[in-house]
């Protein structure tokens, strides 16, 4: 019974949605003894499967898969009955579960939130519901679901149509009959892909209003999968705990295969086997590279038209059916069970929208551009305001007023997906900047709720009241989230994934797309850290360990986890013949970098005979002559050759539009201190002196190069200006050696882990140069004079040892009046923004220095020979 509005009902934890979350969380909360109250808005349990019961209102993960474990009991106890149960069968499961727990009782159904606020003083929140009651809590849980709050139709009439009206998303419960009807449906992503071969069995016309066309394969439903049946069987415990740790919450092993280099069979065979199979996480997972590469995508995407093709037999229809515009993967793909079949139905018909949109809707029916169509009834598959839209409708407002509306009106700002700052002890399931949709839901609601409890139990056992997120720790987490998602192609399309299908909606990268298991490690992670990035206050006082706990880009960190795994030994335990030859192995590796005009090789006369150089020159409609960079490779004076920097000197090349001429220099131990640097100079002079002849334009040359390969091109600039020339108009120094102190800072955070170690400075300061040569500004440029100097470019990489001798560098010039511009690689390496093609995050980082390069010369545009 509902205690009167004056007498406010308290409890320890509101949760609100009676779904797969809410009901998980309600059975933790309760084992921890608390009391609990969850709301609903719904009749009874279920969330989206008690919403979404339209015809054909699927899982599109294999059950076996979907479903709960955390209790082994239950776990065996129930059998689906179909590899891809039904809506029903779910919403069956989810009821069997809510009375094997005893869980109604704790369940307010009917019950809308209308409010939620945080009393500061109290330190509890006070949740309003529709009904006018209040309930006080010290913990408040939104398990909303992120496809919960549908969108509202956006489309002009839709009040006016008299026939009748259906939203795939709130289908009535008696269901719907279309017998004899002439049936709309607008929407063709997943309710509307398995719901309109089911309305064609009984509409006596079906038209299909398609925007944009979806990439679908078909499901192959059937008995529950013998493979997965077979191995949970075997090693149930097994099977679990690989899938809480795999990439998208189900075990499947990912692929290595590139689809930009395998061969026409494979690429075809292993498509083939994804669309038999019948899952998503199969199709997605065909190529390791179709996800970031273009190239890669394309290949899928054309065999999935190609499909369309073979099974639509009109052939205008098909063309209209099949994807463009997007890339496979980036907006939800569907599962379907003859959707496309359906289309050769001759009652059926597709509209595309692209070709002839909308007007608006009537009285009687849809005018598009060319036609007017009359409906008795019209089906709504438009979809959700995904992610954020039932969070923010929930009006929840926080410390010092501030509403989760006001706070997200930029885009949605969260801790782990999991709180957010100035919102104590409100914790979301499943919420923005977690795996979530682009995972097996329910393994990430299982994770996220078992968090969840172990905090409050923690928060319980240390003594305090609250938790809460720091900022820092929030917009640290908010960049992890966009970084993981900017080397991939999903944020190019215009998906609910980005905020893209609701109107006014800010375009920001929703779920987290790293993987469940890096997710669930970084959440452990916090955790372990003693909820780093977490203030937690109480009685006893108050605790925070603040910080960022995920800086690294995460293409950096897989590239180090492959090196690790390589179990290579340490570069200094190596004699320099090995080094150079496993250094000469690794490279063989790499991909090429990009194309470019021309590249040729020829010799430079240095001070002790000739240096090889290899000439880049840009592709390009114009013959004219260019810039040119001179550019000395890295290896710490030891290592290093025309190759081993080959694919950066290509991308220098690509993007400045200048000649770029790298260098090959003497080497230690063969050649020490400072044979490097006097070459270095001496082919500066010979490239100025030779400008014409390299297709390069008289007084316009830079100097580049990266950490060691930077060292000596810092040293030509400086000796350059004592020796009065050549003129050099900049210096584009990438994460560059300038001092031999190890003292710094940078050294203790960086000096172990990430490649270039402090074992490894030594053992090329070692072969490069005597102790007593580590002062000259010849192999230590910090230490000599500046002004003067060409304007530079510094980069230097966070992860970097070097990072902050090439900061007190990079202030050292400009204190000498000399221009500079500071570039920060964000999450890098020493090695890793050298990584073309490899590392997708350091593209951001050249292109800076590919601004920094154009800054260099007077004019960037290529200029013609005057006769
Ligand atoms: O919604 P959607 P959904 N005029 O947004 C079109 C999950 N799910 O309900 O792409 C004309 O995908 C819109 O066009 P466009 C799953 O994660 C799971 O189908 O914006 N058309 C699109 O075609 C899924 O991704 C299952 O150009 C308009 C469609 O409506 C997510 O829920 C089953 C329009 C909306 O597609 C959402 O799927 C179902 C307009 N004004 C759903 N506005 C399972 O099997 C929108 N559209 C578990």
């Amino acid at each position: 019974m509902n205690k009167p509005a004056s007498v406010p009902e308290q409890v320890d934890a509101v949760v609100v949605g009676a779904g797969f979350s809410g009901l998980y969380m309600l059975y933790r909360l309760r084992q921890l003894g608390l009391s609990v109250k969850v709301l609903d808005s719904a009749g009874d349990v279920g969330g989206t499967w008690y919403w979404n019961r339209y015809p054909g209102a699927r899982c599109d993960v294999p059950t076996t898969d979907y479903a709960y474990t955390f209790d082994p009991e239950l776990d065996q106890e129930w059998t689906w009955s179909e590899k891809y149960a039904t809506q029903p069968e779910i919403l069956d499961y989810l009821r069997f579960v809510a009375d094997r727990y005893g869980l109604r009782s704790d369940i307010e159904f009917s019950a809308t939130v209308t409010s939620a606020r945080w009393d500061e003083q109290e330190k509890r929140w006070r949740v309003t519901t529709g009904r006018g009651t209040e309930i006080r809590c010290r913990y408040y849980v939104m398990a909303t679901g992120c496809l919960s709050m549908p969108k509202s139709p956006d489309i002009e009439g839709a009040s006016r149509f008299a026939g009748q009206v259906y939203f795939t998303s709130r289908w009535p419960g008696e269901g719907a009959d279309f017998t004899g009807q002439r049936v709309a449906v607008i929407g063709t992503g997943s309710s509307g892909i398995q719901a309109i071969p089911l309305i064609a069995r009984q509409a006596s016309q079906l038209t299909v209003f398609q925007r944009t066309a979806n990439f679908s394969i078909p499901a192959h439903n059937g008995p529950a999968p013998a493979g997965t049946l077979k191995q949970l069987g075997e090693d149930r415990d097994g099977y679990r705990h690989a899938a809480r740790w795999s990439r998208g919450g189900i075990p499947v092993e990912p692929t290595d295969v590139l689809g930009v280099t395998a061969s026409e069979a494979v690429r075809r065979e292993r498509f083939e086997a994804a669309w038999e199979l019948g899952e998503l996480f199969g199709i997605l997972n065909v190529f390791a590279d179709q996800a970031v590469n273009p190239a890669s995508n394309d290949i899928v995407a054309e065999m999935f038209r190609e499909k369309i093709r073979s099974i639509v037999t009109d052939p205008e229809t098909a063309e209209a059916l099949c994807p463009k515009g997007h890339y496979f993967g980036t907006k939800r793909p569907c599962l379907d069970t003859g959707y496309f079949e359906t289309y050769n139905l001759p009652h059926v018909r597709l509209v595309d929208l692209r070709k002839q949109p909308i007007i608006s809707i009537t009285q009687d029916g849809i005018e598009t551009a060319d036609e007017s169509f009359g409906f008795d009834a019209i089906v709504y598959a438009t979809g959700f305001d995904a992610m954020t839209g039932a969070m923010v409708a929930a009006d929840v407002t926080g410390r010092d007023g501030l509403s989760l509306k006001e706070k997200w009106a930029a885009g949605p700002s969260t801790y782990l997906g999991l709180m957010t700052a100035g919102f104590p002890n409100f914790f979301m399931l499943t919420g923005p900047g977690s795996p979530s949709v682009l995972s097996n839901m329910t393994v990430s609601i299982e994770q996220h709720v078992d968090w969840v409890a172990g905090c409050l139990k923690d928060l319980r056992e240390e003594g305090f009241e609250t938790i809460e997120p720091t900022a820092l720790a929030e917009s640290g987490w908010n960049q992890h989230v966009q970084d993981c998602a900017a080397i991939t192609l999903y944020p190019t399309a215009n998906s609910w994934y980005m905020g893209a299908n609701v109107p006014g909606k800010p375009r920001v990268f929703l779920p987290y797309i790293g993987g469940v298991g890096a997710y669930r490690q970084a959440c452990d992670d916090v955790v372990g850290q003693g909820y780093f990035g977490f203030r937690m206050t109480g009685p006893g006082g108050d605790r925070c360990r603040d910080g960022v706990i995920r800086r690294m880009q995460p293409d950096v960190a897989m590239v180090l986890d492959l090196v690790a795994a390589m179990g290579m030994p340490a570069t200094e335990s190596l004699s320099a013949a090995d080094a150079r030859a496993l250094m000469a192995a690794t490279a063989a590796t790499r991909p090429p970098g990009p194309e470019v005009g021309e590249v040729t090789d020829g010799v430079i006369p240095g001070p002790a005979g000739d240096l090889p150089y290899r000439l880049y020159r840009p592709a390009g409609p114009s013959e004219g002559p260019r810039p040119v960079v001179v550019y000395f490779h890295g290896g710490g004076w030891v290592l290093g050759n025309l190759d081993s920097d080959d694919p950066l000197c290509r991308d220098l090349c690509e993007r400045s539009g200048a000649v770029v001429v790298s260098v090959n220099y003497r080497h230690a131990p063969e050649d020490r201190f400072p044979a490097a640097a006097l070459d270095a100079l001496a082919a500066v002079q010979w490239v100025d002196a030779n400008a014409v002849e390299l297709g390069g334009i008289p007084g316009q040359l830079a100097v580049a190069g990266w950490s060691a390969g930077a060292n000596i091109a810092a040293v030509a600039c400086q000796l350059a200006r004592d020796a009065g020339g050549p003129r050099i108009s900049g210096q584009l120094l990438i994460c560059p050696v300038v001092d031999s102190d190890m003292t710094r800072p940078s050294y203790a955070e960086n000096g172990d882990g990430y490649i270039l170690t402090t074992a490894l400075m030594r053992w090329f300061w070692d072969h490069y140069a005597d102790p007593a040569d580590r002062g000259d500004p010849r192999a230590v440029p910090l230490r000599g004079d500046l002004p003067g100097l060409p304007p530079a470019c510094v980069v230097t990489a966070d992860f970097d040892p070097l990072r902050d001798e090439g900061v007190a560098y990079a202030r050292a010039l400009e204190t000498a009046g000399v221009p500079v511009r500071l570039t920060r690689a964000r999450g890098h390496t020493h090695t890793s923004v050298t990584m073309v093609g490899m590392v997708i995050s350091g593209a951001p980082v050249r292109a800076e220095i590919e601004e920094a390069l154009g800054d260099f010369f007077p004019s960037p545009q290529p200029q013609e020979f005057v006769s």
